[in-house]
């Protein structure tokens, strides 16, 4: 019996030496002094004892009693003193995260490469409001009142007379109004179309451009374009322009590039034709010249628009366009 109450009273004592916090500490207390604890069914077994040996017993059990309470009593003021607990434990020594170095979003570097072209070619940038009216986002564009771009579905109204602007074209407008000739603008900026797939989003970026001045022509605006093209993709890159329509210019071409996959030969991307369409351009229709109060018979002028995240998926081989918007790091670190 002496030993085991006295292997009793060593294994607690070991046992709350090692005790590191106050869930532990609590643990050990059920364990050897609670209702079921070692120790009180240790006393409880005294009285099947013969009756000679109870009196030494029963006193050498609450001795050890008083040894083991005394010790928890200890190591529960010897915690509350050092007031540590490892689950709030903060090493101050431990080295920091080294902080990730972030980088511009695919459609900012190219809209800046576009910009900076048109910039060392003499283009000023030019900036307008993202919400219109219908008379600079169509009416001085010389859109007839029932063009289907004037659609709600291409156009997103915020009233029957104010737009979300479908082309950066109102910024030329504007400049229009505010001065004469010769001008020489970029307008870069944020438009928006009722359309979504795999190549239109609601949101995208254009830069369009504007050059008026005395004698200006088709000529003119080949030579820029042939230019850029050559600046943005490659010397050798092939192009063509092909005749096309739009409100605000007359003639209007639209132009393409030999397909940057194939070259030329016909592949998926190209829809096995062997190009790529890159941008739209024009003569300014002298009906626009005349909304802005501009001289027909002495000035002239070419215009051009493109969609920033269509020369970057050309540029990047990118299939999707909705890439560019799902913030993605693992996209979005590539470049
Ligand atoms: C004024 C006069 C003329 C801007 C132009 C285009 C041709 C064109 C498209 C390219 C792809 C839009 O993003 S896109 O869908 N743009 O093809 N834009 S000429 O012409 C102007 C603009 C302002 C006062």
């Amino acid at each position: 019996m002496r030993n085991k109450i006295e292997k009793i009273k060593d294994d607690a004592l070991q046992e709350l030496e090692g005790v590191s916090d106050e869930d532990a500490l609590n643990d050990v207390y059920v364990r050897y002094l609670g209702r079921k604890g070692v120790l009180t069914q240790y006393l409880r077994g005294i009285s099947r004892l013969p009756a000679d040996e109870r009196p030494l017993a029963g006193k050498e059990a609450n001795r050890i009693k008083g040894i083991i309470e005394g010790a928890v009593k200890q190591a529960g003021e010897k915690l509350e003193a050092s007031g540590f607990d490892p689950k709030d434990a903060l090493d101050v020594s431990l080295p920091g995260r080294p902080m990730e170095r972030g980088n511009l979003h695919p459609v900012t570097k190219i809209n800046n490469e576009i910009c900076e072209i048109f910039v060392r070619l003499g283009f000023d940038i030019a900036e307008g409001p993202e919400v219109e009216t219908d008379y600079y986002n169509f009416e001085a564009l010389n859109f007839p009142r029932y063009h289907p771009a004037r659609d709600m579905q291409d156009t997103l109204y915020v009233s029957d007379s104010i737009v979300l602007r479908t082309h950066t074209s109102p910024i030329q407008v504007r400049t229009m109004q505010e001065r004469q000739p010769p001008v020489r603008i970029i307008a870069p900026g944020k438009v928006f179309r009722c359309d979504s797939d795999i190549t239109h989003t609601p949101m995208f970026h254009q830069v369009e451009g504007l050059l008026v001045d005395v004698n200006i022509s088709f000529g003119d605006l080949k030579g820029m374009l042939t230019t850029f093209v050559h600046q943005m993709f490659d010397k050798k890159t092939g192009l063509r322009f092909r005749p096309s329509f739009f409100p605000f210019t007359e003639p209007s071409a639209e132009v393409d590039i030999l397909c940057v996959i194939c070259r030329g030969k016909g592949c998926r991307v190209c829809s096995h034709t062997g190009w790529l369409e890159v941008l739209g351009s024009g003569m300014v229709h002298p009906a626009v010249f005349e909304f802005a109060g501009y001289d027909t018979s002495k000035y002239t002028g070419f215009a051009f628009g493109m969609g920033v995240e269509r020369i970057a998926m050309l540029k990047y081989g990118i299939d999707d366009i909705r890439k560019f918007f799902d913030n993605d790091l693992r996209f979005l670190r590539q470049f």
